[in-house]
């Protein structure tokens, strides 16, 4: 019996019920195998938390998850917090904490998915955001605050060493893949420190992979191509604010943002790595039980393909798309399934 160890942090808003869904999906699939074991421990750090303790993450609470294979996390975000403060204080803690600098974000349209845009069943895109510096370095500061001339400033940093591992990274990944392509995204027209720094060491990583194609493109032209021409892409390497940006879109063209996976990946696996859905808290619609759990489940293979449990991946796969195939959708595809018909159904297409 092969056992993992998985810190569940199902953070704010929906992210309790799509997390509890996961983990009922993963306990199904554990159990149908006869081979692996997770053993689950729930950390409550979230708003409800801070509002009632002043913090999200307790003392010794990073040390503590660092003894876990993988956290699996929910969403984070409340409308009694300030958005900066939560997402700082508790995700940005655990990635940057981590060193989960690589983010990575696949988007393709899944059976039975109905996508707004033409020809959306040519996207097989996969984002790779860079998750620890640039426009999240939280390098900055406010003075003469409330005065007539107070100022902010926002200074994104990137380091030859942040900047060189992340596009390795993507270049190791599009090696992977059977188009082999990898597009910079940029812009270094208007930004012209930082994101020349940014495509100058991507010309000189691109030289230890003969084989990838590389394409090059701004940031606001690429959001054209993926809805006029998404076929012509495959890997894309941008920087943090960028990537969040454009995969948000990716997801959308896809279908929706509830089905949306996301890795935050420490590639040397010096700590773990935590995987999420790409969706937020959505409070606006937390507690009903209608929320799409199938961006925590695809969530779910992610983190299985990291534990290297490539078999239980593809089960957990393959009933995913069984269930979005037979559509049995959640209220953000058109359907009106719960959330827990569509985990039942999930487990249902897990083979035994
Ligand atoms: N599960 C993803 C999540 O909770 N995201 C919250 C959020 O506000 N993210 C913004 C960001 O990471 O840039």
């Amino acid at each position: 019996m092969r056992k993992h160890r998985i810190a569940v942090i199902p953070g704010d808003g929906i992210g309790l019920e799509v997390i509890e869904a996961g983990k009922k999906v993963l306990e199904e699939l554990a159990e149908k195998s006869g081979e692996i074991q997770f053993d689950f421990k729930d950390f409550d750090w979230s708003s409800k938390r801070y509002l009632e303790q002043g913090h999200y993450i307790p003392e010794g609470g990073l040390d503590e998850l660092k003894t876990f294979d993988a956290i699996y996390f929910g969403a984070v975000g409340s409308q009694e917090v300030p958005d900066h403060v939560s997402l700082w204080d508790l995700r940005l803690a655990i990635c940057q904490g981590f060193d989960q600098y690589a983010n990575v974000r696949p988007a393709r349209v899944l059976p039975g998915v109905t996508s707004r845009l033409q020809g959306a069943d040519k996207i097989d895109w996969v984002i790779v955001r860079e998750n620890s510096e640039g426009e999240y370095s939280g390098n900055g500061g406010r003075v003469h605050q409330g005065l007539p001339d107070e100022i902010g400033t926002e200074v994104s940093i990137f380091s030859r060493k942040g900047v060189e591992r992340i596009h390795r990274f993507a270049f190791e990944l599009a090696m992977t893949r059977p188009r082999k392509k990898l597009l910079l995204v940029t812009k270094s027209n208007a930004q012209r420190h930082g994101m020349v720094l940014w495509d100058q060491i991507f010309f000189e990583v691109a030289r230890d992979f003969p084989e990838v194609e590389i394409q090059r493109e701004l940031v606001d032209a690429v959001t054209t191509r993926m809805v006029l021409k998404p076929e012509t892409m495959d890997v894309i390497v941008a920087t943090n604010l960028h990537a969040d940006i454009i995969s948000d879109l990716a997801a959308a063209l896809s279908g929706s943002l509830g089905i949306a996976p996301t890795a935050n990946l420490n590639p040397e696996r010096t700590f773990p790595s935590m995987f999420e859905p790409i969706h937020g808290s959505a409070f606006d619609i937390a507690g009903q039980g209608i929320a799409n759990p199938i961006g925590a489940f695809w969530t779910a293979v992610m983190m299985l393909e990291h534990l290297g449990e490539e078999t239980s991946a593809r089960r957990l796969m393959d009933a995913i798309e069984a269930v979005t195939r037979s559509e049995l959708h959640a209220r953000d595809l058109g359907g009106a399934a719960t959330t827990a018909e569509i985990t039942d159904a999930v487990c249902q297409h897990i083979d035994e």
